[in-house]
């Protein structure tokens, strides 16, 4: 076999990669719905007083708990500096399983009554991306019985259906900032992660999502306006709808109102030119 021959016969797997957009991965808390001052932290707060806990979380404690990504290890972080001897309890894993799984009832009872709306243009760019066949995934750190239940009540009976491939929670073992659900997402969509694009609002999320390779699009809420987001595609006010424009705050422009199938592709088409570039100056000098 000629070396060209090799050549072709070990390439066409990196050659065929798709590299234009396939699909589209969307955090949850933050970047679907603004789901963490009135639903989380609220939950919270309300499975501490059920559980005896002189505990309450206020708007401003919640935003630098935000830091500690998970519902458990949030408590657990919180509770080690307040009242260790919970955790150090023999049933003290026990405990904060069932004050969580307490938690998580609450939120879905707090979401069924519908106090969470989805964020601008959320519900109108999916539609538009699954009518163009484009993929959809969730990578998000919350519970999955949380997520199901912001899903139904905010998209509908057939909201699940929508995400091809749903990651949730404790599926992996690290959380965000750790891209680990990222990379479990993508192993199922059986995607490069330059395919795709993560939808995001945080810190953590941004950097989970870039740590895997997926360019990321930010839309902000009030609780991540001052992150760092270096390397954002675009970072944005929300996704915004006609009429009611989004407001671009850093990164690439906005062409119009708002995010549409048009203005993602030509975003991760700038991602993967770059890439591209930067691979063809590292085998130029090696
Ligand atoms: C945000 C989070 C979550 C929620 C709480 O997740 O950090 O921990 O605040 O959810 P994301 P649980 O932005 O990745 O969607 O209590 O269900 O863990
Ligand atoms: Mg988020």
């Amino acid at each position: 076999m000629t070396t060209s021959q090799h050549i072709e016969n070990t390439m066409p797997t990196a050659c065929a990669a798709p590299t234009d957009l396939q699909a589209v991965v969307f955090d949850v808390d933050g970047t679907l719905a603004d789901t963490e001052r009135d639903g989380h932290r609220v939950a919270f707060n309300r499975a501490f007083a059920r559980f005896g806990l002189p505990w309450e979380w206020s708007v401003a404690t919640y935003g630098e708990l935000l830091a500690v990504t998970g519902g458990k290890e949030r408590i657990r972080h919180f509770a080690a500096r307040q009242a260790p001897q919970w955790l150090e309890r023999p049933d003290g894993g026990a405990w904060l399983a069932g004050l969580h799984q307490l938690k998580s009832e609450i939120y879905g009872e707090l979401v069924r009554a519908g106090t969470i709306a989805l964020r601008p243009g959320v519900a109108r760019l999916i539609g538009e991306l699954r009518g163009a066949g484009v993929r959809l995934a969730i990578a998000t750190t919350t519970t999955r019985s949380s997520l199901d239940s912001l899903l139904l009540s905010s998209l509908g009976d057939d909201a699940q259906s929508l995400f091809e491939v749903i990651g949730a929670g404790d599926v992996v073992a690290h959380k965000k900032p750790a891209p680990d659900i990222y990379h479990w997402v993508l192993q199922r969509l059986q995607l490069p992660p330059q395919a795709c694009l993560a939808v995001e609002d945080s810190q953590p999320g941004i950097l989970a999502a870039s740590a895997a390779g997926l360019p990321t699009l930010i839309t902000v809420n009030a609780y991540t306006a001052a992150d760092d987001f270096s390397g954002a595609l675009s970072v944005l006010s929300d996704l915004g709808e006609p009429g009611q424009p989004a407001k671009r705050l850093a990164g690439q422009a906005l062409d119009g109102d708002c995010v549409d199938l048009a203005q993602l592709r030509r975003w991760q088409q700038t991602a993967v030119n770059t890439l591209n570039r930067r691979q063809a100056a590292c085998l130029a000098t090696s």
